[in-house]
């Protein structure tokens, strides 16, 4: 950030029609800071597409955040001074005499205009933005509703909501970012303030939408697109990225609250492969622990611990436990979390000194200071012996934080923090004490950092993984998380798609939303459904809670488990491109579920967004998942597909829409062609799911856990583009596959492969595919490709020029490819 000296210092006497205010206004090399009326505000321009906007009445805040990467914190770019602000290559910045602020495109399109100065109630502020019925609101991590917030209303403060329903609010977490989509153009706001905050997206003033907080600084970012994903790519740029997660947790996950004594986790591990349910992780919950004490064994019914672990990972499977904060105030008994806290002085504080304790799942309980370096170390240093005994992940869970039988369910607002975050890569806050009120909202996402950190130093080259239900913006960094407490009706199966994509346009691309629901028992229908969905979802984990009826893949019957079988099969085939995905977006900052809008931002003519109710949701960018919006109702239901050419996954057939943008476009009205609603009849055992013409697939054979080896090749199923003329679009096709060792962070050095694949249709039909030489170090598992076209039925193909033989397979005609360090040409005809 530049200094004061740094600043020409121009001092302006601003004038308005109606008013005349003394208004002071120096440029500086990168932005503007006005002042008037005693508030100071202060643009500044990170890069030509992101601004930070800070304002403060009395001292400079502290120039800090647990969010935003120091580097980005700190970038600024030269800007052009005007009259009456800057500009930059990308945007126009203007303060009129009370400082309200507009930011326009340089074409002059209002990106985001004030529609109040600033207003300051002692500590408390409300930021007051202009809004129109064009103006569409996503993000904001998990918060149940609809996938756009226009015209609701959201409190920012972590709660530990159990049995939350569509209305709850709070929930979980506190992500204060998300993305304005305005006829076409989009702009990303994060208001990086974690005290209790509010936003109000036109719910008390349709025309406008506020952001107000009980305290902290004003302090803002704006990212311009005008694609949406371009602001995705800046979220990450701004924040972190998802990091790559290992390839096991793509895997099917089985849960319980909690499977007790050991031989139920054994059956379980047992009962799936015979089943020959593909599963990669089983998870602990807190039964496991003696008397609910973090980091400890319950050893009566887990009598041999690392034993279980090993026979588990013999059966390849990983073990996640879970490692709740809430350290059990036990002095004097030699449990070593409680001593080594307590002696290092590493609990948070009551303000006359003392330790504060609460009462969680052991009891009375301490929390540890999370904010302070040296307490998260201690915290680090607390994983010792599970990493040791290769457990493979870890679960933080009630970390909003929650806390029993007080108001409010969580710490008084008086506990003390302290903040010790100075140092390179650090936040940037002066060493001082924090109330709670400040750091309620941070508390989770700072133990997941220490959680995270504790992985890295016990197994260096390993990635971590660890799942938290609570979190702030930036918190992806260090975690992947869930939807926490949901239930199971149909409603909640239904909200896990605006939930889970909404959180992915948040930054948190590893997410999901327990299988079956927690609360409460599904019907054999809807756990099926849940499974069909969660298949095509990041994480896809199967958990319930105490005194529900079971929720294993089995539980049903053979008819129920051989279509939730199925769905999972899907999954473990198409885990190459899922792996592929997942690893874009920790690259991109696009997440792995994505909203219509974010892959299709012009398909409507107006520029609005497309399902803003978020029915849908992409996996990746070329399948697109279309469930019935009514998920209980037996009616047939239409699904909005975008011009172009799509086919249906299961069944291969072709389906094109045509564009219906021309009419808007008067002398375009007589070449509209009418097309009818594209409907589909709801059964239990299917899922609707498309896939978008011009799209190569990665598809690998079967196998029941990530950890096998698959044996055959890597097939390609190729979905060409329809020609131009039926769809009025033109389509490119394209596709990917990325893979590494699937666990260590060696891909960071090279130990990747990485090939691109195009496809192009002659006027004869014969279809080429390209495979690109591959990128990157590493040796993939397959020794050979099969390119299959969909809607081909070739008689005859050539590899590199050479005639090739076709084969057969599943009635699927194709060719088989050696894999090969250079390009190679194929053609089917
Ligand atoms: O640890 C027990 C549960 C857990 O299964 C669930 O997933 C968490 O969201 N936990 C909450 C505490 C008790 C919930 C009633």
């Amino acid at each position: 950030m530049p200094t004061i000296s740094r600043f020409a210092l121009v001092t302006t006497l601003a004038l308005s029609a109606t008013c005349i205010s003394a208004q002071q206004r120096s440029a500086s090399a990168s932005g503007i800071t006005a002042t008037a009326k005693g508030t100071t505000l202060q643009v500044t321009a990170l890069r030509d597409d992101v601004l930070r906007v800070r304002a403060w009445r009395t001292a400079t805040p502290e120039d800090a955040s647990w969010a935003v990467l120091p580097e980005a914190r700190t970038a600024h770019v030269a800007v052009t001074s005007t009259a009456a602000g800057f500009t930059t290559k990308a945007l126009q910045v203007r303060i009129d005499p009370q400082l309200r602020l507009t930011v326009s495109d340089l074409q002059g399109h209002v990106l985001q205009q004030d529609a109040a100065p600033l207003a300051w109630d002692g500590d408390r502020f409300t930021i007051a933005k202009a809004r129109t019925f064009d103006d569409h609101f996503f993000g904001l991590g998990d918060k149940p509703g609809p996938l756009d917030r226009g015209g609701q209303m959201f409190t920012m403060w972590n709660t530990d909501a159990f049995g939350f329903q569509e209305s709850t609010d709070p929930i979980y977490k506190d992500i204060p970012f998300f993305l304005d989509v305005k006829q076409g153009r989009t702009l990303g706001v994060f208001l990086d303030n974690t005290f209790r905050t509010n936003f109000d997206f036109g719910r008390a003033d349709l025309n406008r939408y506020t952001m107000a907080a009980l305290g902290g600084p004003v302090d803002y970012y704006l990212m311009y697109g005008p694609d949406p994903k371009e602001v995705m790519s800046t979220w990450r740029w701004l924040t972190g990225p998802t990091p790559l997660p290992p390839l096991w947790s793509l895997g099917f996950q089985q849960s319980r609250y909690s499977y007790f004594p050991e031989s139920q986790l054994r059956e379980i591990a047992d009962r799936s492969r015979k089943d020959k349910i593909p599963t990669d992780v089983l998870w602990l919950d807190i039964d496991f622990q003696h008397k609910n004490w973090p980091f400890t064994i319950d050893e009566q019914n887990y009598p041999n611990f690392p034993g279980l672990v090993k026979d588990l990972a013999a059966q390849q499977f990983k073990l996640i436990v879970i490692t709740d904060l809430h350290v059990a105030h036990q002095p004097n008994v030699g449990y070593a979390p409680y001593d080594s806290g307590h002696a290092g002085d590493h609990f948070v504080h009551n303000p006359d000194g003392t330790e504060f304790v609460g009462d969680v799942w052991p009891g009375p309980s301490n929390f540890p200071d999370f904010t302070q370096a040296s307490s998260r170390k201690w915290w680090a240093g607390l994983y010792k012996n599970f990493t040791a005994m290769g457990i493979a992940g870890f679960w933080n869970d009630m970390n909003e934080p929650s806390v029993f039988n007080v108001p409010g369910k969580t710490m008084p607002d008086t506990v003390r923090h302290r903040i010790d975050a100075q140092g390179p890569g650090e936040a940037g806050f002066a060493r001082r004490t924090a109330t709670h009120l400040e750091i309620h909202n941070v508390y989770g996402m700072q133990q997941t950092r220490g959680t995270y950190e504790g992985q890295l130093q016990f197994r260096p080259n390993e990635r971590p993984f660890t799942m938290t239900r609570a979190s702030y913006a930036g918190g992806q960094r260090y975690a992947v998380t869930w939807t926490g407490d949901n239930s199971a009706t149909w409603n909640h199966l239904r909200m896990t798609v605006p939930q889970l994509t909404n959180l992915g346009l948040s930054g948190f691309s590893m997410a999901g939303a327990d299988v079956g629901g927690f609360a409460g028992s599904p019907s054999p229908a809807l756990l099926t459904k849940w499974l069909e969905y969660a298949a095509f979802q990041p994480i896809d984990r199967d958990h319930s809670a105490k005194g529900t009826r079971m929720h294993e893949v089995w539980v049903d019957g053979p008819e129920q488990e051989a279509i939730r079988r199925r769905y999972i099969e899907e999954r473990y085939r198409l885990m190459p491109y899922l792996y592929t995905v997942a690893e874009e977006g920790s690259r991109t900052g696009l997440p792995i579920t994505r909203p219509m809008f974010l892959e299709f931002p012009h398909a409507n003519a107006d520029g609005s967004p497309m399902d803003t109710g978020g029915a849908n949701f992409l996996l990746g960018s070329h399948l697109l998942i279309a469930p019935n919006p009514s998920p209980e109702e037996v009616a047939d239901y239409s699904v909005d597909l975008p011009a172009g050419t799509w086919y249906n996954y299961w069944t291969g057939e072709q389906i094109v829409r045509r564009s219906n943008n021309a009419a808007i476009d008067l002398e375009q009205r007589d070449k509209v062609v009418e097309q009818k609603p594209f409907m589909v009849k709801p059964t239990l055992e299917e899922l609707p799911v498309f896939v978008r013409g011009g799209s190569i697939l990665p598809v690998a054979p079967l196998v029941q856990s990530t950890q096998e080896t698959p044996d055959g090749p890597l097939t390609l199923r190729v979905f060409p583009p329809a020609p131009q003329s039926s769809t009025g679009t033109t389509e490119p096709c394209e596709g990917e596959v990325y893979t590494d060792d699937g666990h260590t962070l060696n891909y960071q050095r090279g130990q990747y492969s990485r090939v691109r694949f195009t496809c192009s249709t002659a006027p004869d039909g014969a279809v080429t595919v390209h495979i690109a030489a591959p990128e990157g170090k590493f040796n993939p598992w397959w020794k050979q490709y099969r390119v299959e076209v969909i809607g081909l039925r070739p008689t005859s193909a050539t590899v590199a020029g050479k005639t090739a033989t076709l084969s057969t397979v599943d009635d699927r005609a194709g060719v088989q490819v050696p894999r090969s360090t250079t390009a190679v040409e194929v053609v089917l005809r």
